[in-house]
Order: C-alpha cells, then structure tokens, then sequence
C-alpha cells in the first residue's frame, strides 16, 4: 500500500474525575491523534504520551513535534511500499520516542488491516472475544472517599481493582478496601514511588493477598526490584521497566518481575507487545494488558491485544464511561456480565471515528504529505 498522508491531530477531553498518581493529577486529557491515509485505507492511531514528561520521558507536544520533524521523514522513504511490519524497522535509527512511534505505526497498521477486512485482534493471534475488566484507582482524597469509589465500581460490575499507592497511602487504603470488600481480586500500583529502603513497609501488604505490585521502584532499577522480590511475598509486575521484549526477558532473567504489564505505547507499538508477551509466555511468566486512559481509538485496540493466549490476568481495560463523561469519537465500550468487555470484530481497529464528535474537541489539526 501507498502511504499519501499523515493528519496530526490534538483533541482535549476531560475526564469523569481527576485521575491521581503518584506523579500527578489529570483533570483533562490533552491527547495527540495520527491518521494515516493510504491508496487503499484510512487508519488512525492514538499516542498515549501525557501532556507532561511524568510517567516516562515522553509528552504529546514532544511525540508530535517528533512525529513531525524525525519520523515523518524516514516513513516517507518507505511510503511507496509500506506494511505496518516496516514502520519500526523505518524509524529505528531515533532513538527513544516509543509512543511517538507507536502512534504511527498503529495508524499505519489500522489502514493496513482495513485494506484487508482482517480486525487487529486476528493479525495479533487472539483466542478470546471478551477479556475481563479492570479498573485503576486513583489515589483518593480520604479513606472513606476511597471507599465510595471502589464501592461504584463494585457495583458496576468490575471483577478486578487496581490501587494506585504511594508513600503515605499504602497499607492503610488496602487494608480499609480489603476489610470492607472482601476477597476482590486485588493489586496495587506504585508507578515507581518507592526505593528499596522501603521494603519493610511494602512487606507489610503481604497478608492483603494482592495478586501484584506493580512498579514500585525506579524504571531503571532492575536490581534493585529482584532484591525487593525476595522480600516480598506479593508478586512483583513491572511497567515502566518493560520497554521491549529485550528487556522483558533482561528482567524476568534477572528475578526482577514474575508479572508484566504489557503496554503496546511504551514498547514503541502492538508489534512489539506482541513480542513483550511472546517473550513472557515462552517463560512461564503470565501478562496483562495496561492502559494509559485511552479514548475508543486505543482502547479498541489495547482490546485486541488483551485476548491474546499469555494475558492471564484482568488488564486496565474499562469501559468507556470510567474514563469520560462524554466520548463520542468512537463507539463505546461498555461492561458486560460477568465483567468483560468485547474486543471488536470489523477491520483494523474494528471502531468508527465519527469526524463530527472529533472537530468539536480538536484543538489542532496538521496534515503533512508523505509521497512528495
Ligand atoms: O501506570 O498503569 C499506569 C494511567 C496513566 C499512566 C500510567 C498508568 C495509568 C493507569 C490507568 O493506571 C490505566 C487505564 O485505565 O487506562
Ligand atoms: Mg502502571
């Protein structure tokens, strides 16, 4: 297929409520779209960069301007004869910049695939038309604020919690979510909060029964996590960490994770999650899919992914009414019983992009021609 043009696009989009990490508070996001038009196809991608450099080095007006300048540039030089398998190979000599290239490449893969009429979860190898639902918490004001929230989404029907911790609000929030809600499949993410001197505080979450702790030290501290796992009885999952299937297979050899959280935007894209999980399940080590607060066009295809056969475990895959209050850009998700929700089936990403919803909450929109 011929690769004609790129579209840039940034939209903003508030969240339902503030999202709190142990880097930050999102009360909107500002979040940078790729479409990719081709002789054949249109496709779209989604970059999950933040608009700030705080859960990895990279943000949106950085991964645009990347896109823009160094990456557009070497995709031109493939354009004439492109399939998604060629993109990274393209962009490999720019170092870093994984959900700026995953954003193209996505896009790139979306139009591949609807040329085709194959839907993304069948090019990647899934086995499952629904994967269950988790959701991710953010850190809460209080307590008994804490309480509410995981209450709601109970009783919404999500099968699985996700916590997110930080010095300061650790044993106290599980123990309070434990005692009130039972045996909920439970785990707990650190985003990188925590150094080794605090491993007698994160051993005092060993008798919650967490199915995992994710992150808890620096991304680059894969020794430092093997230590921590020996003093721990909870599970260690890295994400931040995993930032290719090499280092997938560094650190499951090194003792620092038993768990990955696969995420296709911070691997440089679903060609190599797809390699991410291949790597885990060759050794035994199980796999879940994360997410970055994504709208329906990164959701769609995290939900592919998600039903592949090595990811075991619930992933941060909501419905679309946990992020938004109003997302219209594709159809939505919605949680079903017994808490799944249903990877798409049509072409590529398997969604519609409705352009209307889209010009509302675009901010910016920049086109660039790639066949000169
Ligand atoms: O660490 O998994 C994370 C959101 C933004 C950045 C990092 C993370 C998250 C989440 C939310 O936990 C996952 C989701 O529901 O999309
Ligand atoms: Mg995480």
């Amino acid at each position: 297929m011929k690769l004609q043009e790129i579209e840039l696009r940034r939209i903003r989009l508030p969240l339902v409520a503030p999202f709190r990490t142990s880097f930050g508070v999102e009360h909107e996001r500002d979040i940078l779209l790729v479409k990719a038009t081709t002789d054949a196809a249109e496709g779209w991608g989604e970059c999950v960069a933040g608009s700030e450099p705080l859960y990895s080095s990279e943000h949106a007006d950085g991964a645009h301007q990347v896109i823009r300048d160094h990456l557009l540039p070497r995709l031109a030089g493939v354009a004439e004869d492109l399939t998604a398998a060629r993109v990274a190979p393209a962009l490999a000599g720019v170092k870093g910049h994984a959900m700026a290239k995953a954003a193209l490449e996505l896009a790139v893969l979306d139009a591949e695939l609807r040329e085709h009429g194959m839907p993304l979860a069948s090019y990647l190898g899934a086995v499952r038309d629904q994967v269950p639902a988790g959701v991710s918490v953010g850190i809460a004001g209080s307590v008994p604020e804490l309480l509410d929230t995981v209450g709601g989404y109970l009783a919404d029907g999500y099968p699985r919690i996700k916590l997110k911790i930080e010095p300061g609000w650790d044993v106290e929030p599980v123990r309070a979510v434990r005692e009130r809600f039972g045996d909920v499949l439970l785990q707990v993410d650190a985003n990188a909060a925590y150094t080794l001197a605090d491993a007698p505080t994160l051993a005092r979450l060993d008798p919650f029964d967490l199915l995992l702790i994710e992150q808890p030290l620096p991304e680059d501290d894969l020794r430092g996590h093997a230590a921590l796992a020996r003093k721990l009885r909870t599970p260690v999952c890295l994400d931040e960490s995993i930032i290719s299937a090499r280092a997938a297979a560094d650190a499951i050899a090194l003792g620092a994770c038993a768990i990955v959280n696969v995420k296709a935007g911070r691997v440089g894209g679903f060609l190599e999650a797809r390699r991410v999980h291949d790597v885990c399940v060759a050794n035994g080590v199980p796999v879940w899919c994360g997410g970055m607060l994504e709208t329906g066009i990164g959701r769609a295809a995290n939900l592919a992914l998600a039903a592949l056969p090595g990811f075991t475990l619930p992933g941060d895959t909501s419905a679309s009414a946990r992020y938004w209050r109003r997302e219209l850009i594709t159809e939505p998700f919605v949680l079903e019983p017994p808490g799944v929700v249903s990877v798409p089936v049509g072409p590529g990403l398997g969604v519609t992009v409705d352009p209307e919803f889209l010009e509302e909450i675009t901010v910016s929109v920049e086109r660039r021609r790639v066949d000169r």
